[in-house]
């Protein structure tokens, strides 16, 4: 099994020139913890809609890759949100959703996905045209990698160890992430 964190590390480098929005807690520590970019938005309180934003992004700004890190217990809040994707399919994003079939941020209450609800499965029904489950670090790296060329909208379902960082408050606060990305997006 894969850790999530390890996950992030392997392609850190790659999000560089990357807009990035993650949902909270957990992942948004993690992703912290390696580094912190005025790129990256952390979407707190709205759980489930990181790709709902990352959606409106990518249309808004069609020359620049998004990037989604997304959650089993957020997404599973948001499954209409598919849909939506599937609708407008933005060329230049890419949904990753790690999945580590907990609540993992609020305790680690089990998801639909532990008891065997398949969210690439669901993605593809909904219309999202390309598809992955990866259980391990290669094969996450190998797909982040062809997704962020493949110049069509994927989602990437990460299967991820129920393992985070000890605390899920960093010292960067919700409006100062708000307006140091607003003004990147301005800007870039
Ligand atoms: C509408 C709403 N309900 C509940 C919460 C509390 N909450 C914050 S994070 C979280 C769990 C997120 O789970 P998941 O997306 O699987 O990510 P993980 O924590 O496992 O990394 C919950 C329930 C919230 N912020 N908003």
């Amino acid at each position: 099994m894969m850790r999530r964190l390890d996950a992030l590390n392997a392609i850190y480098p790659r999000l560089d020139d990357a807009i990035v929005v993650t949902i909270m807690g957990a992942v948004a520590a993690e992703l912290q913890s390696i580094g912190h970019k005025p790129n990256f938005f952390y979407l707190q309180h709205a759980m489930g809609l990181a790709s709902s934003m990352g959606l409106g992004i990518a249309l808004a700004k069609p020359d620049r890759q998004v990037v989604v890190f997304d959650g089993d217990g957020s997404i599973l809040m948001n499954l209409g949100g598919f849909t939506t994707l599937a609708r407008y399919r933005p060329r230049n994003l890419v949904h990753v959703v790690f999945d580590n079939e907990s609540l993992l941020s609020v305790g680690g209450f089990p998801t639909a996905t532990s008891t065997g609800s398949d969210l690439a499965g669901i993605a593809a029904a909904a219309g999202v045209p390309r598809t992955r489950t990866v259980r391990d670090l290669d094969g996450f790296t190998t797909e982040f990698g062809a997704a962020m060329r493949a110049g069509e909208l994927t989602t990437i379902v990460a299967k991820v160890e129920a393992i985070g960082p000890s605390g899920y408050v960093t010292d960067l606060a919700l409006l100062e992430n708000r307006f140091e990305f607003q003004k990147w997006l301005r800007q870039h």
